[in-house]
């Protein structure tokens, strides 16, 4: 069997795009202000919080720990203020994103390029919603954005987080491609999880949040996609894969 050849690259976007956490932490922090909470995730407990995917989820994670004992008449009410919460940080995310208070991290754009020319197909699984996306890229590449990606799972499409593989696993079905077709980009411990799980090789480019991580199952980590040239990476995916075939002959 011939190794196989470089298809897609599937990247994660908070963290991975664009390093887009310190702004979602103090949108966070503008919403719980705005509702008159005494609430407030400074750096070091955002790096905990974060492991929780999906800001929603993370909101109601914080909130139990803090009152572990909401009784479930008080649990419709919880949730009702944490859907307002996360409205209001959406609102106020996606307003910065718009001014531009956050740009892609190095090489990104010109990944995406290189890519769009050999004809590899670009696509995007993450843990963020709709509108976070959209804001971030239209921004950075303007209104036609959407056209340069095959397929989009998010956190509207993919209920279950990371690291559940099921936002990685809708973009391969989507795409009609096997895993070995495809190289993953991720930030955090989380994003490997789940595209390790979808039998995805992954690309990591860790932030001051996620370097602390175990990235031991990464194919590899990089400061950033700076320089980064597509032949590079179909280097590492082939070598990857080569390997793998290796392995399953020994064994
Ligand atoms: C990272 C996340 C998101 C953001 C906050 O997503 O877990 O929840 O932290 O955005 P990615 P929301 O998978 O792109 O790294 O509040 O919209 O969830
Ligand atoms: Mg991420």
């Amino acid at each position: 069997m011939s190794d196989p050849k470089l298809q897609a690259l599937i990247f994660d976007v908070d963290g991975t795009l664009a390093d887009t956490e310190d702004l979602h932490r103090e949108s966070f922090n503008h919403a719980f202000s705005e509702l008159g909470l005494d609430w407030h995730w400074d750096s070091a407990l955002y790096t905990d919080l974060l492991d929780i995917s999906g800001g929603w989820g993370r909101l109601q994670h914080y909130w139990q720990q803090r009152k572990p004992d909401v009784r479930a008449i008080d649990a419709h009410a919880m949730q009702h203020t944490i859907t307002r919460i996360h409205e209001l940080k959406s609102a106020r995310y996606e307003a910065a994103i718009q001014d531009g208070a956050v740009g892609l991290r190095p090489g990104v754009l010109e990944l995406f390029d290189e890519a769009a020319t050999a004809g590899v197909q670009l696509a995007i699984a993450t843990t963020t919603s709709p509108v976070n996306i959209a804001a971030l890229l239209r921004r950075a590449m303007g209104p036609g954005w959407r056209h340069s990606f095959v397929a989009i799972g998010d956190g509207s499409s993919a209920p279950l987080k990371k690291p559940h593989p099921m936002v990685y696993q809708q973009i391969l079905q989507l795409m009609s491609l096997d895993p070995s077709a495809c190289l993953a980009f991720e930030d955090s411990g989380n994003g490997l999880k789940a595209a390790t799980l979808a039998g995805l090789a992954t690309v990591i480019t860790p932030t001051p949040y996620t370097r602390q991580h175990d990235f031991s199952r990464a194919l590899q980590v990089l400061p950033d996609l700076g320089g980064i040239r597509l032949a590079q990476l179909a280097q590492w995916h082939q070598a990857h894969w080569a390997g793998e075939r290796l392995l399953a002959v020994e064994i």
